[in-house]
């Protein structure tokens, strides 16, 4: 019997850089037979195939089958948004099969001088009306946490989490660069909660089937589903460049937005904001947040299989590192905060340090040096990192850097 004593001691994280275990950093150029792969074909033919699927089968889960949009609504418009300098609009995805139908929400703002803008894509926590005061916006209906300093009881959003979130979303310096904002509330897609009748998963359950088999997919690939479908709208959207989608997300859905570049190669660039454990972390240095605690706290993020890593990180043969390198050689930005040692910055940083090899095969700059920089001091190459002083949050500083970054990634071609 154990006590209860006893569970949080063993779920006791560890914050000492001197207790982090001595483990070898899996090769991304090395096959899990020993292979080495010198050049991007045989990268492209074998390597990225093999960690693709051991990242799909075993820590992410595989979506079970297609689900195209159905049908799609502009359900809301303005040519006079934020004070007259961008459009909006409100556009509704609904998706049917089997009797279910499910919808979700974009909303788009995007700068009136330019024809077809880049855009960064991102899903919020609270709903689209909460990155924003526009009264316009239209507030979800759908299952939201409960959250009483937001208004959010009974889990319903309402008028009173209007702009509660305005501070973690820079609209207007983004369309001020030039680009355009495109946000979705991520309960549409799928609950964020441990019950799989609901979302998109059981859209394709077979038989008796109540949850996803074990290596079927959690809701992180879920919701980089669902960020796909965006991009399908985004494919029918002339006012949209299609071709410089921008993926972002803070946390939960930083590791989304990793997946969902990883999966669909029609994003061009990747944003993490402390994501951590699960996202841009190692999750063999078992710093702050580890596997089996993440996989107990948030047992439907990931599939089944990820709990054989459950204090078995050795067992491991690829690390986190590897998910950045499968984002190559489009670029990718990781962003780490100072007082989220939960999220393990350090490993954060690694991570995109030991993904650099794999650019390098396409003589794309990653990060050149293991030393991390000072904070504050963003490393923008085509793998970009920083660490900025501050907590958990999606700021001011770092939108600053991921709009420069963007621009110069995406807009001098
Ligand atoms: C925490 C979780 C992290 C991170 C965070 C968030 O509770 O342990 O992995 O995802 O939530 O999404 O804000």
């Amino acid at each position: 019997q154990i006590s209860f004593g006893q569970l949080r001691v063993e779920f006791e994280p560890n914050y000492d850089e001197s207790k982090v275990p001595e483990f070898e950093v899996p090769d991304p150029l090395r096959m899990f037979n020993g292979r080495k792969i010198r050049n991007q074909r045989r990268w492209e033919k074998k390597g990225r195939p093999e960690l693709l699927e051991f990242f799909t089968r075993n820590v992410y889960g595989r979506v079970p089958g297609e689900l195209g949009i159905s049908t799609w609504e502009v359900v809301e418009q303005s040519d006079n948004a934020l004070g007259g300098k961008a459009k909006r609009k409100q556009v509704d995805l609904v998706f049917k099969k089997n009797g279910r139908s499910l919808h979700f929400n974009i909303l788009i703002y995007l700068p009136k001088n330019v024809d077809n803008a880049p855009v960064f894509l991102g899903y919020n926590f609270y709903g689209n009306h909460t990155i924003t005061n526009d009264v316009n916006v239209i507030i979800s209906d759908a299952w939201a946490r409960n959250n009483p300093s937001f208004g959010i009881i009974n889990n319903q959003l309402t008028e009173q989490s209007r702009g509660v979130r305005v501070n973690r979303w820079a609209v207007n310096e983004i369309i001020d660069a030039g680009f355009g904002l495109a946000t979705i509330y991520y309960g549409e897609v799928d609950p964020d909660k441990d019950d799989f009748r609901d979302g998109i998963h059981p859209f394709f359950y077979v038989d008796a089937q109540q949850r996803p088999a074990a290596d079927e997919w959690g809701s992180v690939a879920g919701w980089a589903w669902g960020l796909s479908r965006a991009m399908d709208y985004f494919e029918e959207d002339a006012e949209v460049n299609e071709n410089k989608v921008v993926v972002f997300g803070h946390s939960r859905l930083g590791k989304t937005s990793l997946w969902a570049g990883v999966t669909d190669e029609r994003f061009a660039a990747v944003i993490s904001n402390n994501s951590g454990c699960g996202g841009a972390a190692l999750s063999k240095r078992q710093f702050g947040e580890t596997v089996a605690r993440i996989n107990n706290s948030f047992p439907h993020w990931f599939c089944k299989n990820f709990r054989n890593y459950n204090k078995n990180e050795d067992a491991l043969p690829a690390d986190q590192h590897e998910l950045l390198a499968l984002i190559a050689p489009r670029p990718v930005y990781v962003a780490s905060a100072e007082e989220d040692q939960w999220a393990d910055p350090r490993g954060e940083f690694l991570s995109a340090f030991y993904a650099t090899p794999v650019y390098d095969l396409y003589g794309e700059k990653g990060i050149p040096s293991k030393e991390m920089p000072a904070v504050n001091q963003p490393i923008q190459n085509t793998v970009a990192y920083h660490i900025r002083t501050g907590g958990h949050d999606v700021t001011g500083f770092d939108w600053e850097q991921y709009i420069k970054w963007a621009t110069e990634q995406l807009m001098n071609e």
